[in-house]
């Protein structure tokens, strides 16, 4: 039988499911939509959610094993009395994903009353996400660097995304770089602004690095934030990569590819609130790292447009789109809250030191 929204049939996801230490036949499958890497399928009995059934692009992640072993080191880990603890599901001999059916697939456990948010505009909420992010950071803290593998390389540097938009630039149809121009153009400025940006002092953690809002589970009765998902980027970063993300989806009260502008915001309130959630966590952020969040508001946005904009020149050869012209919007409205950020950085300085004493010093 064809499954709506699915390259696969459901005959098909059961014989792979049946490759897992569960009893395959007797589970519901359906196709979850969101998210622009992956697919991903919701599994339950009786309509209760049990795992999430995904398989992974090997396009973007030429390392799976890497992944996986990245994915199930942090997940270990990642437990506490206010961390929800998410489990890979093994195959009756240890492994936690499979080679099958022209792909590489694993199952893990779905947290029961849960759900996401794809924006907000609450105030709890965003303090909830802080507090989380801040959480994530904290039980991971003393983690090895050097454990964990790159699984897509300089996935966040700044020069090796400006590299391949300019290599987008230069194979890129005539019609596109018109069509972008005022875009291309600010992205240039824009990078000769965020070039200043000093790492050198800043500690490699192991990051989630797509700290966005809808990566965030949220009890359904509580509204309780309980654990980061998505946990494919797992590896070496910044711990900027990781607030800035979280900041360009909590504080703007919009979609990410939202068309009119004038909607996207930069909301102190909200940003207040995340700030305080993260400082409600054991204080493990040095003076450097604190120090670069402002820009880090701005970078985190801006580099996703960029990525956005060179995949629009590229004819959308990375990103899932549902329509042609979706990473040019995605692209706008990320330059434009970037846009939003670096007019507020006298704010967002007042509210981090407000909240985090270490840059009062
Ligand atoms: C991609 O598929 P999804 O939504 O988890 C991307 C992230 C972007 C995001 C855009 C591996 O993640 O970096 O933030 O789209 N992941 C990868 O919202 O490129
Ligand atoms: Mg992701």
């Amino acid at each position: 039988m064809e499954l709506e929204n699915s390259n696969y049939t459901l005959e098909e996801l059961h014989i792979v499911l049946g490759y897992f230490s569960i009893d395959a036949a007797s589970f519901h499958v359906k196709t979850l939509t969101a998210g622009y890497i992956n697919d991903t399928f919701l599994v339950s009995k009786t309509d209760r959610p049990l795992y999430i059934f995904q398989r992974i692009n090997h396009t973007v992640f030429a390392d799976i094993d890497g992944l996986m072993q990245n994915v199930s080191s942090a997940l270990k880990v990642l437990n506490a009395r206010d961390y929800t603890q998410i489990k890979l599901v093994s195959t009756p001999s240890g492994q936690y994903h499979i080679k099958v059916m022209n792909g590489y697939w694993r199952l893990m456990t779905f947290i029961p009353n849960s759900t996401t948010f794809n924006t907000t505009t609450k105030a709890t909420i965003a303090f909830e996400a802080g507090r989380i992010v801040g959480k994530f950071h904290d039980l991971l803290q003393h983690e090895k660097p050097s454990a964990y593998a790159d699984t897509i390389p300089r996935f966040h540097d700044l020069s090796y995304r400006s590299a391949a938009f300019n290599s987008a630039l230069e194979n890129a149809h005539s019609s596109k770089l018109e069509i972008a121009q005022e875009d291309i153009s600010y992205a240039r400025t824009t990078l000769q602004k965020l070039k200043a940006i000093e790492v050198d002092k800043l500690k490699v953690r192991i990051c989630h690095n797509d700290t966005k809002l809808n990566n965030i589970l949220f009890s359904k009765k509580t509204n309780k934030a309980l654990s980061l998902i998505d946990l494919d980027t797992i590896m070496k970063g910044y711990f900027f990569y990781d607030f800035g993300d979280a900041v360009r989806t909590i504080v703007n009260t919009a979609p990410e590819d939202e068309q009119d502008h004038s909607k996207i915001t930069f909301c102190l309130d909200l940003f207040e609130a995340f700030v305080k959630g993260l400082s409600d966590n054991s204080s493990f952020l040095t003076k450097e790292e604190l120090k670069s969040l402002p820009l880090g508001v701005v970078f985190m946005p801006f580099i996703h447009g960029l990525r956005a904009l060179t995949d629009y020149l590229n004819n959308n050869k990375y990103y899932k789109v549902s329509y042609e012209n979706q990473n040019l919007d995605r692209c706008r409205s990320l330059f434009s809250f970037s846009e939003k950020a670096w007019g507020n950085q006298k704010e967002i300085q007042r509210i981090l030191a407000s909240h985090f004493p270490a840059l009062q010093a």
